[in-house]
C-alpha cells in the first residue's frame, strides 16, 4: 500500500506482515535502523532482528524480545508499536536513549505465531517435533541452570525444557548473535503475557541475585511510568517468588552466563479477564505502557 508496510496498531497481524513492517524501518530510517537475520526456526522461518542505534562504536547496548510463547499476541504487536515509534521519533528521546544500541527480536517462536494464527489459539512451544508430542518450550531452554525446577521433562508438557540446553534453533540462533555483537550488554527486556507483572532473576530458584536492589528499584520505577502512563498497575519482584520456579528462562541466561545487569521479563496486559486472548483494542494502551518501562530500564542500562 502507500506506506510500504502493513503494519497497524489496531489488529494482530500475521508473521509477513511483521517482518515486512522491520524491512520497511531499514529502508525508511536506514541511518539508524538496519535488519539483522539471526537465524531459522525450526520449520525455517527467519528470525529477524532490528536495530536501532546512532552507529557509534562502543555503545552499551539492550535487548528486547516478544513473542518468545505463541499466544502470546500482545507482544510481537507491543515491540511492533516500540519500534515504530522510536524510530519515528527517534530525534526526540532523550541523550541516554540515543547513546544505546537497540536491538528487537518481535518474534522470537515465528513458527509457534503462525500455528497459533492458523490452528491452536493457545499454542504456547516451538514446533519441534519430538516423538510422540510437538514443541518445546523457549522460555526453558536456555542454558543457565537449564533443567532445574519447572521445567518439563515429557515433551508432551507445555514446559517442555527440550533435550538439552540450546536445543532448538531459535534459542541457539540467540545465544549466538548475543554472544557476537556486543561486548557491552547491559539490559534485556523479554516480553510475555499476561499477568501485569515486571520480573527480575531468578526464575530456576527462590533466591535473588546479589544486586536485586538496584533491579527492585528501577522496576518499581517502571511501574510507576506505566501507571503515570496508563494507569494500570503492575507488580515488581523475583521471578520464581512472585510467580513460580521456572528454570532455563531467558532472562536467568541474561543476567547469569551474559552478565546484562537490568534483566526483567515483563508480563503484559491483562489480569485474567481475556488472558491470552486479548482483544486488539488493548493493543496501544499496552504497548504505551511497555514503552515507558522500557525507557526507564534504557535510562538505568545507560547509567550503568
Ligand atoms: N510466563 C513466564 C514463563 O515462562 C516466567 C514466567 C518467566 C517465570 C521467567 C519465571 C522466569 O512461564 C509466561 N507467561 O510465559
Ligand atoms: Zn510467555
Amino acid at each position: 500500500n502507500r506506506q510500504g508496510h502493513r503494519m497497524t496498531f489496531d489488529s494482530y497481524h500475521r508473521l509477513s506482515d511483521i517482518h515486512g513492517f522491520l524491512d520497511y524501518l531499514a529502508k525508511t530510517y536506514s541511518t539508524y535502523c538496519k535488519v539483522y537475520v539471526i537465524g531459522s526456526s525450526v520449520q525455517g522461518r527467519p528470525l529477524k532482528v532490528l536495530r536501532i542505534s546512532n552507529g557509534n562504536s562502543g555503545n552499551k547496548a539492550v535487548w528486547v524480545d516478544g513473542g518468545m510463547h505463541a499466544r502470546e499476541w500482545i507482544t510481537p504487536a507491543t515491540v511492533s508499536y516500540i519500534i515504530h515509534h522510536m524510530a519515528h521519533n527517534y530525534d526526540s528521546e532523550s541523550h541516554a536513549i540515543r547513546s544505546l544500541d537497540w536491538y528487537f527480536l518481535p518474534v522470537a517462536n515465528p513458527d509457534g505465531y503462525e500455528y497459533a494464527h492458523t490452528t491452536d489459539r493457545l499454542w504456547r512451544k516451538n514446533r519441534a517435533r519430538g516423538g510422540y508430542c510437538t514443541g518445546t518450550d523457549l522460555n526453558r531452554n536456555y542454558g543457565y541452570q537449564w533443567g532445574g525446577a519447572g521445567g518439563g521433562k515429557n515433551p508432551c508438557q507445555e514446559t517442555y525444557a527440550g533435550t538439552g540446553p540450546f536445543s532448538e534453533p531459535e534459542t541457539a540462533a540467540i545465544r549466538d548473535f548475543l554472544q557476537r555483537t556486543s561486548q557491552q550488554w547491559r539490559a534485556s527486556i523479554s516480553y510475555h503475557s499476561y499477568g501485569q507483572y515486571i520480573l527480575y532473576p531468578w526464575g530456576y530458584d527462590r533466591k535473588v541475585p546479589p544486586d536485586w536492589s538496584d533491579l527492585q528499584k528501577v522496576g518499581e520505577e517502571a511501574a510507576r511510568a506505566m501507571r503515570q502512563t496508563t494507569g494500570q498497575y503492575y507488580r515488581v519482584g523475583g521471578a520464581a517468588n512472585t510467580l513460580y520456579p521456572a528454570s532455563g528462562g531467558s532472562d536467568d541466561w541474561a543476567k547469569g552466563t551474559m552478565k546484562m545487569k537490568y534483566t526483567y521479563t515483563i508480563e503484559l496486559r491483562d489480569n485474567g479477564r481475556y488472558g491470552f486472548v486479548l482483544p486488539a483494542s488493548y493493543i496501544v494502551p499496552t504497548a504505551k505502557e511497555a514503552l515507558a518501562a522500557l525507557r526507564v530500564i534504557g535510562e538505568a542500562a545507560a547509567a550503568s
